[in-house]
């Protein structure tokens, strides 16, 4: 389904008298609204294909209606949300849940949507039917070269996919851990997947980076052999210059402190990219922003902070993508609020009167530092996201004319009410 630029100019075009006088109320406000808007206008969040369905949890799964039953219609599913919010201009396929048959049609489809792809992700994590090997007790850390080999070729094919596709990165998560003490032998399990990653990092090509994920729990409960960023950086600093470490929110113990390991991994060029969610008690691929808003914008704080630091540009030189799928709300209004919330996060972040907090830093003036970030994480920035949107042709309100014009209504009219497997 294509939404035709006339049902979104018609439904701005109500909105605007309103919209307008909450942005002039800013624009007064805020000198620099103007920067920010352009800021904006520029800063995509790719999609992952395995967003589009409804999750579910271990004890069960509720289908969606109308949900993409084949990648043609993943494609086309963060097509209509691009098109809606202009801020999800990229998908990140997960191999083999979705594997481009043909990549050129794969390719030219994205494309009409104004789609591009960024990382793929592999998936050593789940037994593929007729595979010779099982990942039951691991895949690259696994005590048998063979099934280490048998991931390290996906990895490889993978980023033969993604090439065809013009990914620029992989990201390899693992499952590998234990979950009895005793089971395994820590320092060989990280040798052992070191030296797989350095089998796949010598396939990748020039102009391409390795996200090397970690997480700190499940689906082994005793340990987990990348299980946090100082064993991630560990690893991507023996890969090279090509391999970063990748920040999913919710792959944490609770309360770890995430924009301060931001800030480091900024600091010393090896933060990748992030898998953007919310949680409350562990990996609860939350939508962005539900539980923890103001961590989001601390985050965004060293972002910003950060990546002037490095002289890089802040909309390209990260991977930012979505990693949420939950099992209550329809897929594609919930990764409408989970972009709103990042960018939200970033505006806001933009307004930190960064001068006046270096001062206070300097002067130890703790209570000016804290009211300088609060006066920026108190600004409803919103209006300035939705002027963005309309500079860029998009929704006023995504979620409102998502919800006008029915259209998980249309789509169910087109595509039936099946729904599909995501895989999680
Ligand atoms: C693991 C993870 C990883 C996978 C995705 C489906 O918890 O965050 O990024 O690829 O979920
Ligand atoms: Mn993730
Ligand atoms: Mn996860």
């Amino acid at each position: 389904m294509k939404l035709e630029q006339n049902k979104i100019d018609s439904h701005n075009a109500d909105l605007y008298e309103k919209h307008q006088k909450k942005l002039a109320y800013l624009q007064k406000e805020l000198p620099e609204s103007e920067e920010i808007i352009k800021k904006l206008q520029d800063f995509q969040i790719a999609i992952p294909s395995w967003a589009l369905g409804t999750g579910g949890t271990r004890f069960g799964r509720f289908s969606g209606a109308g949900e993409p039953g084949s990648l043609e219609q993943k494609i086309e599913d963060v097509g209509l949300l691009h098109a809606i919010n202009k801020s999800s201009g990229a998908i990140s396929l997960h191999i083999p849940w979705d594997i481009p048959q043909d990549a050129e049609k794969i390719k030219n489809l994205a494309k009409s949507y104004g789609l591009k792809f960024d990382a793929v992700n592999s998936n050593t994590f789940q037994d593929q039917k007729g595979q010779e090997h099982s990942y039951k007790f691991g895949s690259l850390h696994h005590v048998d070269p063979n099934v280490r080999n048998q991931a390290i070729a996906h990895n490889i094919e993978v980023i033969k996919y993604g090439k065809d596709l013009g990914s620029k990165a992989l990201t390899v998560w693992l499952a590998d851990g234990s979950s009895f003490p005793g089971q395994l032998n820590f320092r060989e399990a990280f040798q052992n997947t070191l030296a797989s990653l350095q089998a796949i990092y010598a396939e990748l090509p020039e102009d391409w980076k390795m996200f090397v994920e970690y997480k700190g729990f499940e689906p082994n409960f005793y340990s987990t052999t990348i299980a946090d960023w100082g064993q991630s950086l560990l690893l991507a600093n023996k890969l090279g210059e090509k391999a970063y470490t990748l920040v999913d929110l919710g792959h944490h113990q609770p309360n770890v402190n995430i924009e301060q390991i931001v800030a480091i991994l900024l600091g010393e060029n090896k933060l990748g990219g992030f898998h953007f969610n919310d949680s409350k008690y562990a990996d609860d691929d939350l939508t962005a922003g539900a539980i923890k808003p103001y961590q989001l914008f601390l985050i965004f704080n060293e972002l910003v902070d950060g990546l002037a630091y490095q002289g890089l540009d802040f909309a390209s030189s990260l991977g930012w993508m979505i990693d949420a799928s939950h099992n209550l709300k329809d897929p594609l209004l919930d990764l409408m609020q989970s972009v709103e919330a990042i960018k939200i996060a970033y505006a806001q972040a933009l307004l930190v009167d960064r001068k006046a907090l270096k001062i206070a830093q300097q002067e130890n003036n703790v209570v000016r530092a804290q009211e300088i970030l609060q006066d920026a994480y108190r600004t409803d920035v919103r209006p300035l996201l939705a002027e963005s949107r309309h500079r860029n042709g998009a929704a006023l309100n995504p979620v409102q004319l998502f919800e006008d014009l029915n259209l998980r209504a249309a789509l169910i009219k087109e595509r039936g009410h099946q729904g599909i497997a995501t895989g999680l």
